[in-house]
């Protein structure tokens, strides 16, 4: 639909309270370090804050675990901090979106409690309890071969108190809803949504929003490693037969408040399916994040199963275009992003992050996602053209996330010892694709202690504690204060790409995309086009550190009567100085 909207033309600016900014020096991040950072937010051109859960948790998955919905993870503040952010947000002409965490909670919340605390329980089917299945000889088995999304293990969890097995798509601390229960989504709704919408909360990013309906026969996968049980599941468990019930019964909530949604869509390559969950006719959802891009170079078995950069332009390519494609022709709205919480930083995994290329690398991706259509979304850091941390002063040991963890523990456990080659790769995948390097102390001034992620408590003449999460080993280099009043930094790059965005909405993010010349391999071209053809905008990045040459699309390749000849005029690039619009520096972008 190109309707407009604002949230449609809105550039959203992603926030992970804990390695955001550290107001009190307690070396964790807080809201009301994120409410000190407001100007700075505002000052990119960004619309809106997305924030990431920052409930009542024991963060066993950094919060979406969650104990109590209706309260806020102490170390990060209180519900009155939460008002004061909304508050101030809305006072600088913001909207701020919130994480929806509601396929499953964490093990502490008082309704599993309750829960697990007996089979007549009032609350034991707001779970998905199980009895156990035996093997001919006897041997107690969980009831399918789903495995957990964290590490190697079954997606099942015994519990010796009740002989029952209960279900954990994430890890064994966030037990899965129980959504066939209608007094559930009732509760879930009531607690989950509309606490915080009544607080003045402009939406929501919902989490694993294709995961709620299981088929009730609960099918085991297909064997993809044969070396385990247990199989990644997603093709089983996502999309299940009641999905878009339960939307339909959310959005009636949340359309009461004018509320916007932004869900998250793992595992689903039908398009017919995706278009059905953001097409505008259906009310189910505003707009989902497709896992196209950012899934590229992860293993089949398992994400870290792999080797760092085992893919190809063209592949890239392809995954722009599904997520591009969705909006042509359809009611349907799509999104544009590259990093969030859960990914590496792009400069990393895209680009090169050598100290030669990382700042042309980074002008390259910002050039790429602020021309592509749909809902732009920037992950914190990723304005200054963050990087991973190195393989080399960073050590598996600092690494974190479940998810990262728990690999390396299982590689460990498989082969560790005997296989120092299969444990360097397994960190080299890490190095390349963990959640942690997201998930690093945010880098405000590099010459202040750690990075300045405890800026305001500095200022104020505190002395700070460590981060919770070992600095960025260049936040000495890659940082905010640098960039600042420096008109050729990433920083200064992704103001003017915001505004330019802005000045160019009709083709910028709500036309139609084109891609050309797609089975090259070191430039990406794609034309973009207004609605009724007022306006065309061409983009070229070169995706390598050598020059290329590449031709200018002749008028058929562009759509165009074959007599008219194709001048580019207004060419913005990455790099400083002219450019003839037809020799490409390296990691350069043009429009
Ligand atoms: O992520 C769900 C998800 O499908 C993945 O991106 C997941 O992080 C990946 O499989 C792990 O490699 C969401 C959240 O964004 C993530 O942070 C949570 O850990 C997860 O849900 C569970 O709530
Ligand atoms: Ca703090």
């Amino acid at each position: 639909g190109r309707e407009k909207k604002w949230w449609k033309q809105a550039s959203v600016y992603q926030i992970y309270p804990a390695s955001f900014c550290d107001s009190n020096g307690d070396g964790i991040g807080d809201i009301p370090g994120i409410t000190s950072k407001l100007d700075y937010i505002a000052s990119l051109g960004v619309d809106a804050i997305w924030v990431c859960p920052m409930y009542d948790s024991p963060q066993i998955d950094m919060g979406y675990d969650i104990a109590n919905y209706e309260d806020v993870y102490r170390p990060y503040g209180t519900v009155q901090d939460m008002e004061t952010l909304i508050r101030e947000t809305h006072a600088r002409g913001m909207r701020i979106m919130l994480d929806l965490v509601i396929n499953h909670t964490s093990d502490q919340h008082a309704w599993f409690k309750e829960s697990r605390a007996s089979k007549d329980s009032p609350k034991r089917d707001w779970y998905i309890w199980k009895p156990a299945k035996y093997s001919d000889a006897g041997e107690r088995l969980p009831p399918n071969n789903w495995r957990g999304n964290f590490g190697g293990g079954s997606a099942w969890e015994w519990d010796e108190a009740t002989e029952e097995y209960y279900l954990h798509l994430f890890a064994t601390e966030q037990p899965d809803l129980n959504w066939e229960n209608p007094v559930t989504r009732r509760a879930i709704y009531a607690s989950a949504m509309e606490f915080w919408l009544d607080r003045g909360v402009d939406g929501f990013r919902v989490d694993t929003v294709n995961m709620y309906s299981k088929h009730q026969d609960y099918p085991d996968a297909p064997v993809v490693d044969p070396r385990t049980p247990f199989q990644p599941a997603g093709s089983v468990y996502c999309n299940g037969p009641r999905m878009h019930e339960f939307l339909s019964e959310m959005n009636a909530i949340l359309s009461r408040y004018g509320a916007v949604t932004v869900g998250e869509l793992p595992c689903t390559p039908d398009m017919a399916k995706v278009i059905k969950y953001v097409s505008a006719g259906e009310k189910q959802l505003d707009m989902v994040f497709q896992f196209d891009l950012v899934d590229i170079g992860f293993g089949t078995t398992h994400k870290f199963d792999t080797t760092p950069r085992n893919w190809t332009l063209p592949d890239v390519k392809a995954a722009i275009e599904r997520t591009q494609s969705i909006i042509r022709g359809t009611d349907a709205w799509t999104t544009a992003f590259i990093e969030n919480h859960d990914q590496a930083r792009s400069v990393s995994r895209f680009t090169d992050d050598s100290a030669e290329f990382r700042v042309a690398g980074a002008k390259l991706l910002a050039l790429m996602q602020s021309c592509l259509s749909g809902t732009q979304y920037i992950y914190q850091g990723q304005e200054i053209g963050s990087v991973n941390t190195p393989k080399v002063g960073y050590p598996p040991e600092n690494y974190l996330d479940i998810d990262s963890s728990l690999y390396y523990k299982m590689v460990q456990e498989r082969c560790g010892a005997d296989d120092p080659a299969e444990l360097d790769r397994a960190f080299s995948a890490m190095q390349h694709l963990a959640r942690d390097h997201a998930r690093v102390p945010m880098a405000w001034d590099g010459k202040a202690k750690y990075g300045g992620f405890s800026e305001p408590a500095i200022k104020a003449g505190q002395d700070v504690a460590e981060p919770w999460m070992k600095a960025h080993p260049l936040a000495g280099e890659i940082n905010v204060a640098a960039q600042l009043d420096d008109p050729r930094s990433v920083l200064a790059f992704w103001r003017r790409m915001l505004a330019f965005r802005k000045e160019h909405a009709d083709v910028l993010v709500y036309g139609d995309y084109t891609g050309l010349q797609e089975d090259n391999k070191e430039t990406f071209v794609f034309l973009k086009e207004a609605q009724g053809g007022s306006q065309r905008a061409l983009v070229v990045l070169n995706f390598t550190k050598a020059p290329q040459t590449w031709t200018v699309p002749s008028a058929e390749e562009l759509g165009l009567a074959a007599q008219d000849t194709v001048k580019m005029t207004r060419i913005l690039s990455t790099y400083e100085g002219k450019s003839d619009g037809q020799t490409l520096r390296p990691f350069e972008g043009l429009v």
